[in-house]
């Protein structure tokens, strides 16, 4: 009696996942994904490894849509930039299914390649005294291996929110013509940036 209850709690005893933990990587240069190395492991009390049944399912985005599933210990694939949960399933040979999900993160690691105008000629408006100029006007087809170009920011220091520049008749300090040079920053979805250098000129009247 004792014998016999003590095999069933032994027989129910699920193969135990090794590899749970969260893997994050960054994308390559290619279609913005990253190569992700998924072989998982289990152990069990009474299957041999070579003996346990896996099966997996792929969420990509985490958003509670299952996009791909699989019957191995192999998910190992390109996965895109963001977020992702693998749920891996492993039964023994009794039945008894081992459970674990799995966080897959791919980042965006690479910095935009940012193009500027070789300058912008401006005049001071006569109206108002003064002149804005802003980041994106220096634009010249930068672009990111992630951010769509839409979606890329401009700014003037690697503060982001730092778009815009203002000169007044001030500005100029009484000279006919002057250069002033700018830093401009361009930003990825991400938080990656790398800026050019270019120039504001007044030509003067
Ligand atoms: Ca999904
Ligand atoms: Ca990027």
């Amino acid at each position: 009696m004792g014998a016999s209850s003590k095999i069933e709690i032994y027989n129910s005893i699920p193969p135990e996942i090794l590899k749970c933990q969260t893997v994050e990587v960054c994308a390559g240069n290619q279609n913005c994904s990253g190569l992700v190395e998924l072989i998982n492991e289990a152990v069990d009390d009474c299957t041999l490894q070579r003996d346990l049944v896996w099966r997996y399912e792929v969420d990509l985005f985490s958003d509670g849509t299952i996009d791909s599933v699989g019957n191995s210990n192999d998910a190992s694939d390109l996965y895109p930039v963001g977020n992702h949960t693998i749920y891996w399933y492993v039964t023994d040979e009794c039945g008894n299914e081992g459970i674990c999900e799995q966080e897959v993160i791919v980042n965006d690691c690479k910095q935009p390649t940012p193009y500027c105008e070789p300058g912008i000629v401006t005049v001071i408006m006569p109206t108002t005294g003064s002149v804005t100029i802003w980041a994106s006007d220096f634009d010249a087809g930068s672009f990111d291996d992630c951010t769509p170009n839409n979606k890329l920011r401009f700014s003037f220091s690697s503060d982001i929110n730092d778009t815009g520049r203002t000169f007044t008749c001030d500005s100029l300090n009484g000279k006919m013509q002057m250069r002033f040079t700018v830093t401009v920053y361009v930003t990825d979805e991400a938080g990656n940036q790398e800026f050019c250098t270019t120039e504001v000129i007044y030509p003067g009247k």
